[in-house]
């Protein structure tokens, strides 16, 4: 169906004015549409959700139904008592014009209409110290939200997502089982230096998940995605001001979002540099992340959760890059790039990444301690 008559089974007031390809995420089609009548202008976001990541995309909508649902509940709850000092905005989703969440095309894929994040930008990069301690704070914001939400609401959106020892398995056995990955493997001595580093660290995928298994840990609502460009900053006052991307939102560990936004975040050279000389963790940033983090989410940090701090910042670019090559040795394309070569320098610089924080890691692990 074309996209403009699909996006008219949604109950959105105005004429549609324009549609146009929206955003850079690795995983869903985005788009933008703006409609306007005569006194009112509404933007909104259209998504395709991506039904070979997401196997079961209506438990994604279902997901969504109650991740936003209880938000906006505990928005209303703390403004009513004045407990709102943090301006925050949370999507919502807008009906089909008989009353559903979504609508499934022709194909079988699953299409939804959300409200966009106004006066609010999210960047691909790291800007400033002040950008970073604002995504700290917005993480922590929202982990205090969800917080207080019934694990038992929220389907498993993607089983396996984060389990890092999985991640690895996977890898022995597209190597084991793939003789195109061998070819590719043995093609380039790039590829094989990765290998060795994958290697050199198998006892680290085990870390969060042996605390887990030991009691040490335990799993509350986390985003599971909270990269620089899922974090929107407020235009008008440069505060964190919302979380997007919210497929993932399930009961996880807040070590997993913790790393995966330092990952993110304490690289300014960013996910697609080629040049790894310039690649490297900030611990200024790290520092300033932390400072916003504490602030909104420390109070129901545990000792043991603040323990397991280092260990997150240095698995989670590990287990990314793991991912990464592995999409590019079995030749998949889990994650949409647009040569294969762009995944194998992804898995470069997030290993460069990991390199740089296990040389930093007596620093960094100081400033942890100062938390
Ligand atoms: C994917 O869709 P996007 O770009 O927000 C991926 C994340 C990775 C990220 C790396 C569901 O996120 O886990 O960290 O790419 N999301 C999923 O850029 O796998
Ligand atoms: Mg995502």
């Amino acid at each position: 169906m074309e996209l403009s008559l699909l996006v008219g089974l949604f109950n959105i007031k105005g004429r549609l004015v324009t549609l146009v390809p929206f955003g850079n995420g690795n995983i869903n089609d985005t788009f933008l549409a703006v409609y306007r009548n005569t006194f009112t202008e509404t933007q909104v976001v259209v998504q395709k959700v991506n039904g070979t990541v997401f196997k079961d995309p209506v438990a994604i909508m279902d997901n969504m139904h109650e991740v936003t649902r209880h938000c906006h509940e505990r928005l209303e709850a703390d403004a009513a008592e004045g407990r709102d000092d943090r301006v925050w905005q949370m999507p919502r989703i807008i009906k089909t014009k008989d009353g559903k969440d979504f609508v499934k095309d022709e194909n079988g894929d699953v299409w939804r209409v959300i409200t966009r994040i106004l006066s609010a930008h999210a960047f691909d990069v790291a800007q400033s110290a002040e950008h970073v301690q604002e995504c700290g704070a917005a993480l922590g914001h929202f982990h205090y939200l969800v917080s207080d939400m019934d694990p038992a609401l929220v389907k498993d959106p993607l089983p396996g997502f984060h389990i890092t020892s999985g991640y690895l398995e996977n890898y022995d056995s597209t190597l084991a089982d793939e003789p195109l990955a061998q070819d590719r493997l043995n093609a380039s001595m790039e590829a094989k230096r990765l290998a060795k580093f994958i290697e050199a660290r198998r006892d680290l995928a085990l870390v969060l998940e042996k605390a887990e298994a030991r009691g040490e840990l335990k799993r509350r609502m986390f985003h599971g995605d909270p990269k620089v460009n899922n974090i929107m900053i407020d235009d008008f006052t440069g505060k964190g001001t919302a979380m997007i991307d919210l497929d993932t939102v399930s009961p996880g560990l807040m070590q997993i979002d913790f790393g995966d936004a330092l990952r993110s975040l304490c690289n300014p050279a960013g996910e697609e540099e080629t040049n790894l000389g310039k690649v490297s963790f900030y611990e200024d940033l790290c520092l300033a992340f932390c400072k916003g983090y504490i602030a909104e989410a420390g109070a129901f940090m545990t000792d043991a959760d603040r323990e397991y701090l280092y260990d997150s910042i240095r698995l989670l670019p590990f287990e990314l890059g793991l991912r990464f090559f592995q999409d590019y040795l079995a030749g998949n394309n889990y994650f949409k790039t647009n040569v294969p070569e762009q995944k194998l320098n992804r898995a470069r610089v997030q290993f460069r990444l990991c390199e740089s924080i296990e040389a930093r890691e007596r620093s960094i692990r100081s400033v942890l301690k100062k938390l």
